[in-house]
């Protein structure tokens, strides 16, 4: 006899096979099996034969006299939980792009693969979570713009798999960069800018030394645009340098990493609407290595600046 803990008695089970389906009375937690064995009815008999006939519980016309041997009886084997296995995920999606940063006109070929052979993968370009409605891989397909790729894979008979997530990068070569004046000479901050005549100017595809950069040491580099946010919010932002570097965001001066010094990241934070904002970054190296980085962050997240926000 088996009962769960809410004492309910499950069955009596008798002849083989031994098994009760228990899965409609498990609760979540703390669940309690008992097990009951009962004595064979046999035993019983022997055991009544044995017994004044008014303590019998039993009365059979013919029954085993009080010294026929018991049978064997109790627990016939081991008590096993056979918990079937729940329904199989679909494999996850693979997504596989032949650029990850498109310079329009460009295009990047997008490939999609799921190891299940007959799941179908279904996928959105909009950020959104996909299902069976969304567009339908069939074959490798161009991109031709920032996108936000995300795919699910379904199966018959299965769960569907977990949601696979590209970024896709472009920017207009036109349009996207910063403006740039160069300087060259014995510096040792970006204020020395200001007595300098720059020695050339142009289009910059971000802060970009070493395309412009003349010679290896003595020289500094003025990167003046706008930048687009794409959401209002509180922003940080973190600049990286050797030597030294300052941020200026609408006219306002935001991190200052300023002065003769190896790699160094300074961070500041500054609050933002929505849409263009003037953007200034002043960087000098005087003498050894140079870097120049500028990443930004909303919340926990850390990144660098996409080109695509950046405009001359
Ligand atoms: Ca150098
Ligand atoms: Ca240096």
């Amino acid at each position: 006899m088996l009962q769960s803990s809410m004492q309910r008695a499950l069955r009596l089970v008798w002849a083989e096979p031994h098994i009760v389906e228990i899965s409609n009375y498990l609760k979540k937690k703390n669940n309690v099996l008992e097990i009951e064995i009962t004595n064979t009815w046999n035993n019983r008999l022997v055991g009544d034969a044995n017994l004044p006939a008014e303590k019998r519980t039993t009365n059979a016309t013919t029954a085993p006299d009080a010294n026929a041997p018991l049978m064997p009886s109790g627990l016939i084997g081991p008590v096993t939980l056979q918990i079937e296995d729940p329904k199989p995920y679909v494999q996850k999606i693979g997504i596989t792009v032949d650029k990850k940063l498109i310079s329009k006109p460009e295009k990047a070929l997008v490939t999609m693969k799921t190891l299940t052979a007959t799941a179908n993968i279904h996928y959105t370009t909009d950020g959104t979570t996909p299902t069976e409605k969304s567009a339908r891989y069939t074959q490798p397909f161009e991109l031709t713009d920032y996108t936000i790729l995300k795919a699910k894979a379904f199966g018959k008979g299965k769960q569907p798999s977990d949601v696979a997530q590209l970024e896709v990068e472009a920017y207009n070569p036109k349009t996207n960069g910063l403006n740039y004046e160069y300087y060259e000479g014995e510096i040792t901050s970006t204020t020395d800018f200001d007595k300098l005549t720059p020695l050339k100017k142009g289009k910059s595809t971000g802060l970009d030394i070493a395309a412009i950069k003349g010679r290896e040491d003595h020289y500094g580099i003025r990167f003046h645009g706008t930048i687009t946010m794409p959401t209002a919010g509180n922003y940080t932002f973190y600049l990286l340098s050797d030597d030294g570097s300052k941020l200026y965001i609408d006219g306002k001066q935001i991190i200052d990493n300023d002065g003769f010094h190896g790699e160094i990241e300074k961070a500041g934070s500054v609050e933002l609407t929505q849409g263009k904002h003037s953007i200034r970054v002043d960087y000098f190296d005087n003498i050894n290595g140079e870097a120049l980085k500028l990443m930004y962050g909303n919340g926990n997240n850390k990144k660098e600046i996409p080109i695509r926000l950046l405009e001359y």
